[in-house]
C-alpha cells in the first residue's frame, strides 16, 4: 500500500510547543516509522504555513516584515521537528514560488468550475494601519459588563459573544485609531453546493470517536458559502485582483498538494507526486489538533470535489484532542508553555523521554495534562524500572557468559512476542498510539515477572544460562518494536548492543525466532539513565511559577498613593541614548540578555532580564535608553554597569524603550 502522512503545517510566527507534539508531529511519526517497518510506500510531509493574518500582525507588533518573521521561524520549526525525531521526508514552506502559483491555478480552476462568487461585504478598516482588521483586532468596551478591553468577537470578562458594531467607543488594536466601515468585494466557495458529494465522503470513511460527531455537528449546521479572499497585503495575490490575498486556510491545505510536488522536483523526477495525490489506492492520512478538523475533513476535501481533477480525498483525519500544562492550558502569550527548542536546549539527552511520555499521555480522545511529575514519575516507574531494566538484567547476565549466544526463546515468550506485536499493529493502525505503547510495557512487565520467577541466579550455571537464552529472541525483538516510539537513541542503542537489525514487523508477528544468534560487542550500559535532580529542576526552570496575566484590563493605577518626586531627584537620574552592539544569553541563565551598548564614553555592559522576550539578535542595531549611573552589579557572573529601560506592557510582556528618532549614542534624555 501507498501511504502519504501529513502533520498540520505550523505556522511560521512562534516556536512549537510540547503540546503540538502529542497533538499531531508524533503520532504522525510514529505512525509513519510503523508503516515503513511494515514495508509499505511512505511519504511523511509538512511544511511552514508562511501566510496568515497572525502573521502580518506579529510583524506590525514588532516593527519588522512578515519575511523577517517566517525567515526567523522557518528554520527554527524545521530544526524543532528533526531533533524531537519527527522523520520528514520533506519540509516545505508555503512562501515558496510553486506553492504560490499552484494555489493560483487552483482557484482560478475553481472560478472556472463555477463554485467561487464575488460578493460585497462590509468589514473594519484601520485607516492608520491601512489594514482591515480580523474581529479581534478590535477592542472595546462590553456593552454587558463594561469591560473596557474587550474584543470583538468576544468579551473575556463575561464570556459574552459579540460582534465589533456591539463594542462601545471601539479601537484597533494596532494602532488605537477607530476603525471604520468600508465595503470591499470578497470571493466565496460555494460550499452548499458541494454538501451532497461531502456527505458521501464522510460517510465512506471511519472516522475516530472524537472526530466524526465534530464532522456531523458541521454537516448539521448546514455549510454556508465561505469567504475566501481577504484584503491584506501578505499572502498569495489573487489573480487578477490587486491588493487581495487568498485566505490562509484555502491555500495552506493546498500546501501539501504542492510540498509534495516540491519534494518530487527536488529529487529530480517532477512526476513523483502524482502517485500520491491521483491514485485512488493511496491511503492520505492528515494528522491534526482539533481545532483543524473542519478545515481538514470538509473544506479540503470540498475543493478537491470541486476541482475535478482526480485528486484522492483523504483516507482519515485521526486529529488529537488538547494537551494542558500543569492542569491549565498552554498559553504562548502567558508563557505558559515548554517549547521544544527550549526543551532540545535543556535536555538533549533525554529526547526519547519525552517522545515516551508524551506518546504515553497523547491526547487521543479527551484532553490531557502534562506535568513534570508525571514525566519524572513515568520515566522511572515505566521506562527506567521496566523496560530499560529487564533488558539491562538481561545483558548484564548474559554479558559474563560470553559475547556470542543462541537464540533459542521459550515458547511462551515466542508466542507473547508474537501476540504483542500483531496487538500493537492493531493499535496503531486504529491510531491508539498510548495503546500500542502499554502492550509494549505489558510484554516488558511479563518478561521481567518470568526473569524473576526463574531467578537464573539461584539456578545451577548451565540451567542459568538456558534461561537466559529463553529471552535472546525477545531482545533482539525489542529494538524493532520501540523504534516508533523512541527511535533517537534508545531503540537504535540496543540494536547496537545485541546486534540487531531493524526487523520487518511482520517477522515480529511470527512464533518464530528471529535470528539463530545475538552477538554482544559492547558491555552493557543502562538505557535510560536515572533523571538526576538537576536535570530535573532544570526542566521544570522552562515554566514560570504561574502563568503570567491574561493581557486584559490594566490594574486600577496607585497614582494617589505614588510621592511626588522633586525635579532635583528625577535629575539625579543620569539616562543616555545608547545604541544596542551586540546581544547574547547568558549560559545557565534562561531569563538574563548580556548587552554591549554603545554611549557617548564608548561601550558597556548591560544584563536585562528579557530574554523571555527578545530574542538576542532581534535587539541588535537598537537604540534604548541607559540609566547610566547606578552602581555595578553582578549577575549570575557578569557584570552590569546601570540598566536599560523596558516598558511592562498588560500581560507581563517587557517591551524595549527606543527613541522615535534614532539619536547620536550617548544623547541626555532629560
Ligand atoms: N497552520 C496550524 C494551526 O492551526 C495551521 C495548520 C494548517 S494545516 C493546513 O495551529
Ligand atoms: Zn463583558
Amino acid at each position: 500500500m501507498r501511504y502519504l502522512v501529513t502533520a498540520a503545517l505550523p505556522y511560521a510566527n512562534g516556536p512549537l510547543h510540547i503540546g503540538h507534539l502529542s497533538g499531531a508531529y508524533l503520532p504522525a511519526d510514529i505512525y509513519a516509522r510503523y508503516l515503513r517497518l511494515r514495508g509499505h510506500e511512505v511519504l511523511f510531509i509538512c511544511g511552514s504555513d508562511e501566510h496568515g493574518v497572525a502573521i502580518t500582525f506579529r510583524a506590525l507588533a514588532e516593527k519588522t516584515t512578515p519575511q523577517a518573521i517566517i525567515d526567523r521561524y522557518h528554520p527554527l520549526l524545521e530544526n524543532s521537528l528533526r531533533g524531537v525525531g519527527i522523520s520528514l521526508d520533506y519540509y516545505g514552506r508555503t512562501s515558496d514560488p510553486l506553492h504560490h502559483t499552484f494555489a493560483q491555478k487552483f482557484f482560478l480552476r475553481l472560478m472556472e468550475r463555477g463554485y467561487l462568487e464575488a460578493r460585497e461585504v462590509e468589514q473594519f478598516y484601520d485607516p492608520v494601519a491601512k489594514a482591515f482588521l480580523p474581529d479581534r483586532y478590535i477592542v472595546g468596551t462590553c456593552p454587558h459588563c463594561g469591560f473596557t478591553e474587550a474584543y470583538g468577537d468576544q468579551c473575556e470578562k463575561c464570556g459574552a459573544l459579540l460582534s465589533p458594531t456591539d463594542l462601545l467607543n471601539p479601537r484597533s488594536r494596532l494602532s488605537q485609531a477607530v476603525p471604520e466601515r468600508r465595503g470591499s468585494t470578497q470571493y466565496f466557495f460555494r460550499l452548499d453546493l458541494l454538501v451532497p458529494a461531502l456527505r458521501a465522503f464522510v460517510e465512506s470513511r471511519s472516522w475516530k470517536p472524537n472526530v466524526g460527531p465534530v464532522i456531523e455537528g458541521w454537516l448539521r449546521q448546514g455549510l454556508a458559502p465561505r469567504a475566501i479572499t481577504r484584503d491584506l497585503d501578505w499572502g498569495i495575490p489573487v489573480p487578477n485582483m490587486p491588493g487581495k490575498v487568498l485566505y490562509v486556510w484555502f491555500e495552506a491545505p493546498l500546501g501539501y498538494i504542492s510540498i509534495t510536488q516540491k519534494w518530487a522536483h527536488e529529487k529530480g523526477s517532477p512526476n513523483a507526486w502524482l502517485p500520491f495525490w491521483k491514485e485512488p489506492d493511496t491511503r492520505i492520512v492528515h494528522f491534526i489538533g482539533k481545532d483543524n478538523i473542519v478545515f481538514h475533513t470538509l473544506i479540503f476535501p470540498a475543493m478537491l470535489i470541486a476541482a475535478d481533477e482526480g485528486y484522492t480525498l483523504p483516507y482519515a483525519v485521526p486529529a488529537n484532542e488538547f494537551l494542558n500544562l500543569e492542569g491549565q492550558k498552554i498559553s504562548t502569550s502567558r508563557r505558559w508553555t515548554i517549547d521544544l527548542n527550549d526543551y532540545l536546549e535543556k535536555a538533549p539527552h533525554r529526547i526519547d523521554e519525552l517522545r515516551f511520555v508524551l506518546t504515553a499521555l497523547m491526547p487521543q480522545t479527551k484532553d490531557r495534562d502534562f506535568t513534570w511529575q508525571e514525566y519524572e514519575q513515568r520515566i522511572h516507574t515505566e521506562l527506567l524500572a521496566n523496560l530499560s531494566n529487564l533488558i539491562h538484567r538481561l545483558l548484564s547476565l548474559l554479558w559474563r557468559q560470553g559475547q556470542q549466544h543462541a537464540v533459542r526463546p521459550a515458547p511462551h515468550l515466542l508466542a507473547a512476542r508474537a501476540d504483542t506485536a500483531r496487538e500493537m499493529a492493531r493499535l496503531l493502525e486504529e491510531y491508539d498510539f498510548s495503546g500500542a505503547l502499554e502492550s509494549l510495557l505489558s510484554l516488558a512487565r511479563l518478561a521481567n515477572k518470568e526473569l524473576t520467577e526463574a531467578s537464573p541466579w539461584h539456578q545451577p550455571p548451565e540451567k542459568a544460562y538456558e534461561i537466559l537464552l529463553g529471552f535472546t529472541d525477545l531482545l533482539l525483538a525489542l529494538g524493532t518494536l520501540m523504534e516508533p516510539f523512541m527511535p533517537v537513541r534508545i531503540a537504535p542503542s540496543l540494536r547496537a548492543l545485541v546486534g540487531a537489525p531493524l526487523y520487518a514487523w511482520e517477522a515480529l508477528e511470527k512464533p518464530e525466532p528471529l535470528s539463530s544468534e545475538l552477538i554482544m560487542t559492547q558491555a552493557p550500559q543502562p538505557l535510560v539513565p536515572k533523571l538526576t535532580p538537576q536535570e530535573i529542576s532544570a526542566l521544570r526552570g522552562l515554566l514560570p511559577a504561574t502563568p503570567l496575566p491574561a493581557s486584559g484590563p490594566a490594574q486600577p493605577s496607585a497614582s494617589s498613593q505614588v510621592p511626588t518626586l522633586a525635579i532635583e531627584d528625577f535629575q539625579k537620574v543620569r539616562l543616555k541614548v545608547v545604541t544596542i552592539l551586540q546581544a547574547e544569553r547568558i549560559p545557565k541563565a534562561d531569563k538574563l540578555l548580556k548587552l554591549r551598548i554603545l554611549s557617548d564614553d564608548g561601550e558597556h555592559t548591560v544584563v536585562s532580564g528579557v530574554a523571555a522576550f527578545y530574542m538576542p539578535e532581534t535587539l541588535v542595531g537598537k537604540q534604548a535608553i541607559w540609566v547610566s549611573n547606578l552602581p555595578r552589579k553582578t549577575l549570575r557572573g557578569v557584570e552590569s554597569e546601570g540598566m536599560l529601560l523596558f516598558a511592562e506592557d498588560t500581560g507581563g510582556q517587557l517591551v524595549l524603550v527606543s527613541p522615535v528618532e534614532r539619536c547620536a549614542p550617548g544623547s541626555p534624555v532629560k
